[in-house]
């Protein structure tokens, strides 16, 4: 038997953003349903980003959920390496708060806990086939199957958190949207491996191409190596891993040790605008993708649904639409602020890096810009607001 419910707000996805979204507006007694095509497991074991940024950290204390959602603060530090030589950068923040450590993991972990477990929270797991229905002067309507049985929400909003595939942003007719891209030409290797944590998050040019080195709990460490956007894992056998990570860090002191996970990432910057249309809103990778090298991604969802949610509290609480009107064009201009910044790293450490990839003229002023961070108190302050999220 079909079965149709009502509710004020359906949100697609439970990532970090979707997750968000709903702990925020349990908080402020707005009722919503999360649908996940994923199972519980494979969400608590998903591996992503690594740090809250100050702003974010900001955020879950505005809504009085820091303490049960974050970890502790974190070193607000960066050696930035050429050929080995390393020089630590210190972030610059102002009193009050820090980024604290929380990898994505941890931070979806604890909303799930804090949704589900403490506040009985309503997120279903496992569908398949959501499809939505938004059509004018119609209540919009989202369709869905669970163990074989199609079941129908009414509801009044839709928050899209579904990431690049999903299927709240494809529900938005194309000729709506603007999409506009770049491509950087080359991609990540992103590994995550078992080791201890180093003193300091490393990013580091070589002439062998880039290299990072980001904690991500007590024995685990993601490394990331510029490849081809044609290598696929097979191109990379464990040895050959700690070869060049070894080779870009110029340091034949690290030890193989575990590899526990590797993908191939593309680095793009794309942003799909206006993030609205209708009753469907897109917050997160379903808006947006930037590339990793800023350590954005997770923090410019964070920022979509503190605004969303906002907004979605007053629409439903006190009938006030005028937020929710102004939700695309109150967040995208920090969008592109981020877009900005997160290519404006990606450049300088790839094109500092290996020559032969944009050629000696670029390597050597790409070098000069990551000079700038340690000689112009200018230009340390501007990085470190962009780190904190403050910018
Ligand atoms: P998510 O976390 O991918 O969650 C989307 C959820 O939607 C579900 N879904 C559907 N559910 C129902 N029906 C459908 N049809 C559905 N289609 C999809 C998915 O199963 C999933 O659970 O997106 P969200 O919430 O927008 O969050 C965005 C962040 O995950 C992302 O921006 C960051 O992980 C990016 N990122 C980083 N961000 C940072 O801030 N700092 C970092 O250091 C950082 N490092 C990274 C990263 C992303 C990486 N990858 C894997 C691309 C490092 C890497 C390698």
């Amino acid at each position: 038997m079909p079965t149709t419910e009502e509710i004020p707000v359906v949100i697609i996805g439970a990532g970090a953003a979707g997750l968000t979204l709903a702990t925020l507006l349990d908080t402020a007694k707005v009722p919503c349903i999360v649908l996940e095509r994923q199972d519980r497991t494979y969400i608590e074991g998903r591996q992503r980003a690594g740090v809250v940024d100050a702003r974010g950290v900001r955020m879950f204390e505005r809504w009085g959920l820091a303490d049960q959602l974050l970890a502790g603060p974190v070193a607000q530090t960066i050696d930035y390496r050429v050929n080995g030589v390393g020089r630590v950068f210190e972030i610059a923040g102002d009193n009050g708060s820090e980024g604290r450590f929380c990898t994505q993991q941890m931070l979806v972990n604890n909303l799930l806990r804090e949704l589900i477990d403490m506040r009985g929270g309503d997120v279903r797991f496992d569908v398949t086939d959501v499809t939505i229905t938004d059509e004018d002067g119609q209540r919009p309507q989202v369709r869905y199957t669970r163990e074989g049985q199609v079941h129908t929400i009414a509801c009044d909003h839709i928050a899209g958190c579904d990431a690049d595939r999903g299927v709240s942003r494809a529900s938005i007719p194309a000729s709506v949207l603007t999409t506009i891209s770049h491509e950087f030409g080359y991609a990540w290797l992103a590994v995550l491996v078992e080791a201890p944590v180093v003193a300091h998050p490393i990013m580091a040019a070589s002439d062998h191409g880039f290299v990072a080195q980001l904690p991500r709990g007590p024995q685990r460490s993601r490394y990331y190596l510029q490849c081809p956007l044609s290598d696929g894992t097979q191109d990379w056998p464990h040895a050959r891993i700690w070869d060049e990570i070894r080779l870009r860090l110029n340091d034949d002191t690290i030890p193989d040790a575990v590899v526990l996970d590797c993908e191939v990432v593309p680095l793009r910057s794309v942003v799909h605008a206006p993030m609205q249309h209708r009753n469907i809103y897109l917050a997160g990778d379903a808006a947006h993708l930037v590339p990793p090298t800023g350590a954005k991604g997770m923090n410019m969802a964070l920022y979509d649904v503190d605004v969303l949610a906002q907004a979605l509290v007053d629409a439903v609480n006190s009938d006030d639409g005028s937020t929710l009107a102004g939700y695309s064009a109150t967040v995208l201009p920090r969008v592109w602020k981020y877009q900005e910044f997160s290519a404006w790293m990606t450049d300088m450490m790839h094109d500092g890096g290996d020559p032969t990839q944009n050629g000696a003229f670029r390597q050597m002023t790409a070098r000069a810009r990551l000079d700038e961070l340690f000689s112009s108190p200018v230009a340390a302050r501007l990085h470190s607001d962009f780190q904190r999220g403050v910018a």
